[in-house]
């Protein structure tokens, strides 16, 4: 069971689990197969910052709203939405209620700009598993944040993968693109970018990119689950392993996010307090009580 953390959102929904320290960000525009729009873009990372910040919450499930009304379509996101595309980006236009709480200036400035990597890099970098749950289409950008997300569960009935980026002029050359072939390799990445298939959740699975195909009635029981098994752990270990995983790809921000956890640790220790009290009582510290260790 769920229960809502805000109602204030136009373009997503967010949920707390009533029994399991997990939340579920949906994508709410399912007429348009839960494409995202500026305003979209800045709900999702409100949540998602939100949700990395509560300490009891150690799971997110990020998720597509659906069916459609209009023809009975599932989609987890197809990307941006190509109707408020501009000259040189993704707009804010004037039915766009979504994250209007900033400022104008705020909106200006973000106009036209590609912000859903923003979003990516929260999904990144934030220390608890954010887990796709795809109930249906995750096409172009929105295939990108299956890619991000650190697994992916997906219907059997209606999950379908498809890259469609350079058929609309744009490329995802980041995760969407350079991870992926981490995921299924260069062959497959490429196939995926320069062919266009659209692949079923089974496909993707065999591909690597999907971690399990469920039914789609119990996609939401399944990934709950997934949630309940995950918060069990110990949260600095996940947290470590998340970041020990990224580490290899993502370079000296990498290191730097592994790093200032290492050194969250090491505050933790008599040995770094002797440093901290030692120049608070104006003294020399005595480190040479402290073992080197082997
Ligand atoms: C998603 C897909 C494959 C679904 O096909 P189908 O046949 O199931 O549905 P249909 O009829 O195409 O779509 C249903 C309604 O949703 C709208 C459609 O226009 C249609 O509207 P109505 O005719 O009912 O009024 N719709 C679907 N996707 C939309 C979108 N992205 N923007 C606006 N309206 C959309 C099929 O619809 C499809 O291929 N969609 C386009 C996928 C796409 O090209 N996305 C953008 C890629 S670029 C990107 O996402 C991106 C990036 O790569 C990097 C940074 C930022 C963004």
């Amino acid at each position: 069971a769920w229960e809502p953390v805000t109602d204030e959102f136009d373009d997503i929904t967010y949920h707390r689990a009533v029994d399991v320290p997990a939340v579920r960000i949906a994508f709410d525009r399912p007429a348009v197969r839960n494409a995202f729009r500026p305003g979209t873009v800045d709900e999702l990372y409100a949540a998602l910052d939100h949700a990395r910040k509560q300490a009891e919450v150690g799971c997110v499930l990020l998720t597509g709203n659906g069916p459609s009304e209009k023809d009975g379509g599932w989609a987890f996101c197809s990307g941006g939405d190509q109707s408020v595309r501009g000259g040189s980006g993704y707009e804010y236009r004037d039915d766009d209620e979504a994250g209007d709480d900033d400022d104008d200036l705020v909106r200006e400035a973000r106009a036209g700009r590609l912000h859903v990597l923003e979003f990516q890099r929260l999904i990144r970098f934030m220390p608890k598993p954010v887990v796709a749950v795809v109930p249906g289409w995750a096409v172009g950008g929105g295939h990108s944040l299956h890619v991000v997300c650190d697994m992916t569960l997906a219907s059997e009935e209606h999950g379908k993968f498809l890259q469609t980026d350079p058929d609309v002029g744009s490329f995802d050359g980041g995760f969407g693109s350079a991870y992926l072939a981490k995921q299924i390799g260069q062959k497959k990445a490429r196939e995926v970018f320069f062919r266009g298939k659209t692949y079923s959740a089974e496909e993707a699975a065999d591909m690597g990119m999907v971690n399990e195909v469920v039914p789609h009635d119990e996609l939401e029981d399944v990934a709950l689950e997934w949630a309940d098994e995950m918060t069990r752990k110990s949260p600095t270990a996940m947290r470590m392993l998340k970041y020990a995983f990224n580490m290899a790809d993502d370079g000296m921000v990498g290191q730097q996010v592994f790093a200032g956890e290492a050194t969250r640790l090491a505050y933790m220790t008599e040995e770094a307090q002797e440093g901290r009290d030692a120049f608070l009582e104006g003294r020399e510290p005595q480190f040479r009580e402290y073992p080197w260790h082997y």
